[in-house]
């Protein structure tokens, strides 16, 4: 009798074929299986017990010190068409990239596991949720997934189910294939690949995060974007809250801020105090990717197809984010912090003293931070103490306001409001930030960074964006569209904005405006809050600050338009008129550039 995994298991057999492991672990995602690949990592030096007085079920994870992020100039995009994969995504020919990384994986597994994953995208029963299979030959990326997909049988059944529905027309099933082995760790034997045609990707060489958990950005943004363009709906980059007013109503808003900019941090802010006092609650649903689709009331609707959190540590502290540390109390895996004299996980902002860094050496300063800046935890999404249950809603939750943000220093205020959605999607497009540790590179370089997508939308970016703006039809009630900026410095260079729990005061000023009670100030670059309108009691900010980050500097901004009109030249042909007409006429606005503004 057929089986009715013959999709699955012919692919299985394909690849075992080619890598030849020693044997093969189908998982099905038990607390047994769990502790057994625990156990079995403690042995092998995987992982590094952390003290189970203070952090039970806690390990440590030290990868190779060459593999340590993404890797944005190894990771390519393989449509057929060159064009397809746009100024934003490195290309190589399909049949080309798949002969480079096939031999690569020749023999690869000899002697080793071959874990076959499993895992749902989204909560198992709901529409909007898809699968896949990751081929791994590491145990780490295995204990990884379980944490941060719904991985397992219920996700093999779902799989099973839909390869049953699929009845030829897509008789290899609907699940994406994921093929990942460590390899070497040589750098220059490192490829992450994707074929969105094909529902496939290929990832040699890297045991990282983004580089190695395929259902994360591999899958769930530059696969899923190329899904959501042909079916209409939006995978993105953004954190997923909810925020219940004193007034009983819950708003959900979803916020786009490139890697490392903030995500988790505000997906779990605690209020500030006069904020609890009043009723002010905030809900976490997810804290780095949002797919959404318009639902029949024409709002859009939004899952977290994930089902943890794969955090920066660094700077996580009682101070900054209680919650996340409060999550990461237990049950977690972290990757490259540093350790304790009693064993402890450490890194800065905490308090304490490292006394062995993050690549197992006594800790000198002299080596940079104990903690590697792109060091992370792995962490059940339920064990957040603000998680929220609506996580699980099959239909997702509607999304009253997008916030776009990122590293700007200088010139971005505050907050502003897009005039409407086009606006709002050239405010996305126009986005900047300074890299971070997230990404191999430099740090601290300013870049345009889409919608915070240039590392994961899977495809031409001036299609993305006319994708963005087809949203705008009749009977859609769109959410309004916000910029932010939590990182702009003063003359100090010290962070303007407290930033954190403080940020509260700008969404709700976010949320009196999608209630429509209050104005705001009409600028050419937006709205922003009016000279009452940020609710400021206990907050000890100086006025010329506050002045300062609510500030339109008109010569600033007339050199940005024309720096962002630059900017979306890199999308011709494909860059839609609407979104150069909205350029030009917001640059129109601000007024032409003085000759004198010019060359200064
Ligand atoms: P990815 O997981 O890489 O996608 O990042 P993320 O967007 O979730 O970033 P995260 O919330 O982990 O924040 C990264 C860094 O930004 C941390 O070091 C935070 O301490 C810092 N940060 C977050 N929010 C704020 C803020 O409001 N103000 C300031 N000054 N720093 C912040
Ligand atoms: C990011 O870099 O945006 C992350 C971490 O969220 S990774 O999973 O490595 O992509
Ligand atoms: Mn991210």
């Amino acid at each position: 009798m057929a089986s009715r995994l013959d999709a699955l298991t012919s692919w299985v057999t394909e690849v075992a074929a080619l890598t030849r492991p020693a044997n093969i672990h189908w998982c099905d995602g038990s607390d047994a299986e769990y502790a057994a690949l625990v156990q079995r990592m403690l042995q092998s030096g995987d992982l590094i017990e952390l003290n189970q007085q203070t952090h039970p079920g806690c390990y440590l994870h030290r990868s190779d010190p060459a593999d340590v992020a993404r890797v944005e100039h190894l990771t390519f995009v393989c449509h057929p068409q060159r064009e397809d994969t746009g100024p934003n995504n490195h290309w190589m020919a399909p049949d080309e990239a798949h002969a480079k990384i096939d031999a690569l994986f020749d023999g690869c597994m000899a002697g080793r596991t071959m874990y076959v994953v499993p895992y749902c995208m989204g909560p198992v029963d709901s529409p909007l949720a898809r699968c896949g299979v990751e081929i791994t030959d590491s145990p780490y990326v295995v204990a990884n997934m379980r944490i941060m997909t719904r991985m397992g049988a219920a996700a093999l059944a779902r799989i099973e189910r839909e390869g049953l529905l699929s009845n030829g027309a897509h008789s290899n099933g609907t699940f994406v294939k994921g093929l990942h082995s460590t390899g070497e760790l040589d750098p220059e034997r490192r490829y992450i690949m994707h074929f969105p045609d094909e529902l496939t990707i290929k990832s040699y060489g890297s045991g990282y995060g983004g580089n190695a958990l395929l259902g994360k950005k591999c899958h769930a943004l530059r696969i899923a974007s190329n899904q959501a363009r042909s079916e209409g709906w939006l995978a993105e980059h953004m954190l997923i809250m909810g925020i219940d007013t004193p007034w009983g109503e819950t708003h959900y808003i979803a916020a786009a801020f490139p890697s490392a900019c903030g995500k988790t941090n505000l997906s779990m802010l605690i209020p500030p105090e006069s904020y609890q006092r009043d009723g002010w609650k905030v809900r976490t649903i997810g804290d780095d990717i949002c797919w959404m689709r318009p639902g029949q009331d024409g709002r859009l609707w939004a899952i977290n197809p994930e089902a943890g959190f794969f955090g920066v540590a660094p700077g996580t502290s009682s101070n900054s984010n209680p919650n996340a540390l409060q999550t990461i109390a237990r049950d977690t895996i972290y990757t490259n912090v540093a350790l304790t004299a009693d064993n402890q996980p450490w890194w800065e902002g905490l308090p304490g003293t490292p006394v062995i860094d993050w690549q197992g050496r006594p800790y000198d300063p002299a080596n940079g931070p104990a903690a590697h800046p792109n060091s992370r935890f792995t962490v059940s999404a339920r064990q957040c103490p603000t998680w929220s249950q609506e996580a699980e809603a099959a239909q997702g939750v509607p999304i009253s306001a997008i916030v776009f943000g990122g590293r700007r220093p200088s010139l971005v205020p505050l907050v502003f409001e897009a005039h409407h959605w086009s606006h709002g999607v050239l405010v996305g497009a126009a986005m900047g930030s300074e890299t971070t540790a997230a990404a191999t590179g430099a740090v601290g370089v300013m870049r345009r960074d889409s919608m915070a997508m240039k590392p994961f939308c899977g495809y031409h970016y001036g299609d993305y964006f006319a994708h963005w703006l087809s949203f705008d039809r009749a009977g859609a009630r769109l959410p309004k569209v916000f910029h932010v900026n939590w990182f702009r410095k003063g003359r100090d260079g010290k962070f303007l904005w407290p930033g954190f729990g403080d940020n509260l005061r700008v969404l709700e000023w976010m949320i009196a405006r999608v209630e429509g009670r209050l104005d705001g100030v009409r600028t050419p670059i937006g709205i922003l809050p009016g000279p009452a309108e940020l609710k400021l009691d206990g907050l000890d900010i100086e006025r010329r600050h506050l002045d300062e980050l609510l500030a339109v500097d008109h010569t600033g901004w007339q050199t940005e338009l024309a720096a962002i009109g630059e900017y979306l030249d890199t999308c011709l042909p494909r860059l839609p008129e609407r979104l150069r007409k909205e350029q030009q006429r917001v640059a129109e606005a601000l007024g032409q550039p003085r000759q004198a503004d010019a060359t200064t």
